[in-house]
């Protein structure tokens, strides 16, 4: 069985960081140098995709893609988002306004996706930044504002992407659901007959 999991987030959550911490091979990014306001944030950027391989078992990988974070490349978003299954968020807990990032994203997938189901867990980095903030408020913000792509609210960690072990653990939980998924997948509803 092979996946394809695809992180998205903002400018600097640590999309590409996490996936060269726990891919198996070296990871193939597109890391150009920052011109824009993201020079204010970090030298280098992601502007097409970085591509890493995470094996699970003799027989079993995933397929690790970074997008970009910056909307002008929100195109690549549609591209990747057809060759995944799972999706990673990582929302950056020392930016001004984090639960208005994590509603940007979930919205821009909702747009893309319409309708289709997938699983996703939430990654909240950099919370050693901010460490006097609950992230209770990204658990509420999920709980009262449905994602349509999935049936359930979907799991928040905190996350150091520069850590191997964290960012395994994220993605074995969201592996978890996509073996849920593909085990008993969503039956459409029967129509109601009066
Ligand atoms: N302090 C702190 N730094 C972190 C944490 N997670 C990642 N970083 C750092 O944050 C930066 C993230 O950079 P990238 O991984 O390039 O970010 P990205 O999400 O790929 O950004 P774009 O490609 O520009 O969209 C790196 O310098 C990491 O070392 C964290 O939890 N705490
Ligand atoms: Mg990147």
């Amino acid at each position: 069985m092979e996946w394809g999991v695809l992180f998205m987030g903002s400018v600097g959550s640590g999309k590409t960081c996490a996936i060269r911490s726990i891919s198996d091979i070296g990871v193939v990014d597109t890391d150009a140098i920052a011109t824009d306001e993201t020079a204010q944030l970090k030298s280098h950027t992601t502007v097409a995709m970085d591509v890493g391989v995470l094996h699970l078992s003799d027989h079993d990988k995933l397929r690790l893609c970074g997008a970009p974070g910056q909307d002008r490349f929100d195109f690549m978003w549609d591209i990747l988002l057809m060759q995944c299954r799972g999706l990673v968020l990582f929302v950056n807990h020392s930016n001004p306004d984090p639960v208005g990032e994590l509603e940007h994203y979930v919205k821009a997938l909702e747009s893309r996706l319409l309708g289709q189901k997938m699983p996703m867990v939430v990654g909240i980095t950099h919370v050693d930044l901010n460490p006097q903030v609950s992230l209770d408020c990204y658990r509420d913000h999920l709980r009262q504002r449905a994602c349509s792509f999935m049936d359930i609210a979907p799991p928040v960690f905190q996350v150091d992407a520069r850590e191997r072990d964290q960012v395994r653990a994220l993605v074995a939980t969201l592996t978890g659901l996509l073996e849920m998924t593909e085990r008993f997948p969503a039956k459409p509803r029967k129509a109601l007959v009066a």
